[in-house]
């Protein structure tokens, strides 16, 4: 895809701008975060500089003030050289932001949102449960009204940044009796581990105040996106003030759903540049070595290869650019981004696959960034909604779209 067609100057200069910091500051440390499975604060400080961590919000809000094209792009030049680093962008923007951006009150987005799109704090969002996974809707947290308060109790599990994270929306019951229309949402704010921050001085904002009950629990010991920081969150009898109830009561779910269409997307972008990132790796790869007294991308067996995952990459980056534009121009792009998101994750899975066979033993070690991109590329096919869910909510598209 001739990137120039589609994209406008600053397009360009985002994806150069993003390009440039990846390969320069990001793939050098990529394999000693994944090995460590630290958060890699530093670099997370220079996104924050960069405003990779508020692209597509207005200046007025302390945002970069750029197009979701714009962000599109961040995420995946990003994912080409380290998933990880480019999961923090997605689920701090999109999970952790926006839903304070788009159902926020004006209070609320004054308060939170400069502070999470200049990077001061991380951002997350509390959907999953042990028992309500696929099935959104089986929330067990409660939120209680008291007059001018909810207490919050509950756990959540698989959530980005649980540990790092001081700004969290999460999901409560707050009446079971009406099913996903009693299901609301809250801003809530607790203390983030700080432990391997170092020197850096992101990651708290004194006005914050942490609420006294909610806490991280386990650190999840992952196959992929090891630097993204995983855990769970805990409630315990949270005094939550009204003021920080997202929307109105009975939203929550409509809420998140929509959040997870636009997720999706960010998805999509990152699976496609884990793609990307490997495919590069495998056509340098077969470039240099030589086998059999030959460059072995001189063989049909590898061209074919090759052939195969730029040809896919190729698909995935229309249906994603797709999508994001639809969403761009306020058009419905639910089922554009559950396909995007099936297509890009699934691709995102055969290609480093293919890179590994063609990288040989060495693609099986540690010293190419192949292997690591395939375990990378799992988490794509399951988080923000697994492909079963993705085909289930394409299928509803159809069938309501025949109903039509
Ligand atoms: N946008 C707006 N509204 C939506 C919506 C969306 N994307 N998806 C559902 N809704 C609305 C429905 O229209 C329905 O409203 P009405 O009752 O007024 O018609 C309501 O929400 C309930 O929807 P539905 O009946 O479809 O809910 P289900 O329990 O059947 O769940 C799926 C639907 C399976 C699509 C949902 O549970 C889901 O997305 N699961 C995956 C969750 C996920 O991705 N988790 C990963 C989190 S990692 S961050």
């Amino acid at each position: 895809m001739d990137d120039s067609l589609y994209f406008s100057e600053q397009h360009i200069a985002v994806r150069d701008m993003v390009r440039e910091f990846a390969r320069e500051e990001v793939a050098p440390v990529a394999a000693h975060f994944d090995a460590t499975q630290e958060f890699p604060w530093a670099n997370i400080k220079k996104m924050g500089e960069l405003g990779l961590l508020g692209i597509p919000w207005p200046e007025s809000l302390g945002g970069a003030g750029l197009d979701l094209l714009s962000y599109m792009i961040a995420i995946h030049e990003m994912a080409k050289v380290d998933a990880s680093h480019g999961i923090t962008i997605s689920a701090h923007t999109t999970l952790g932001t926006s839903p304070i951006v788009n159902f926020g009150s004006e209070a609320q987005r004054e308060r939170f949102v400069p502070l999470l799109a200049s990077g001061r704090v991380l951002g997350g969002f509390g959907l999953t449960e042990p028992t309500a996974g696929s099935d959104a809707a089986g929330t067990r947290t409660t939120a209680v009204r008291k007059n001018d308060h909810y207490v919050i109790n509950g756990n959540k599990n698989f959530i980005t940044h649980g540990g790092v994270g001081e700004v969290f929306v999460i999901t409560a019951v707050t009446d079971k009796a009406l099913g996903t229309k009693g299901i609301t949402s809250f801003i809530l704010t607790k203390e983030a581990d700080l432990s391997q921050r170092g020197d850096v001085d992101i990651g708290h904002e004194p006005s914050l105040a942490a609420m006294p009950g909610f806490r991280a629990g386990k650190k999840e010991n992952k196959l992929g996106w090891r630097a993204s920081d995983t855990r769970e969150l805990i409630f315990e009898d949270v005094e939550v003030p009204v003021e920080n109830r997202l929307g109105e009561e009975g939203m929550g779910f409509i809420n998140f759903m929509q959040t997870l269409d636009s997720g999706r997307v960010g998805i999509a972008a990152l699976s496609l540049g884990i793609a990307e990132g490997a495919f590069e790796q495998a056509l340098n790869y077969a470039a240099g070595r030589r086998q059999f007294g030959r460059s072995i991308a001189s063989f049909q067996g590898i061209q074919f290869q090759l052939s195969d995952m730029a040809t896919e990459i190729e698909a995935g980056k229309h249906l994603m650019y797709h999508a994001a534009w639809l969403a761009k121009h306020k058009k419905p792009f639910g089922k554009e981004a559950a396909i995007a998101k099936l297509f890009c994750s699934e691709l995102a899975m055969r290609s480093t696959l293919k890179a590994i066979q063609i990288h040989g033993g060495y693609g099986y070690t540690k010293d190419y960034p192949v292997e690591r991109m395939m375990r990378d590329a799992k988490v794509c096919e399951i988080g923000e909604g697994t492909s079963e869910i993705q085909r289930i909510v394409i299928a509803r598209h159809l069938l309501r779209g025949m109903a039509d």
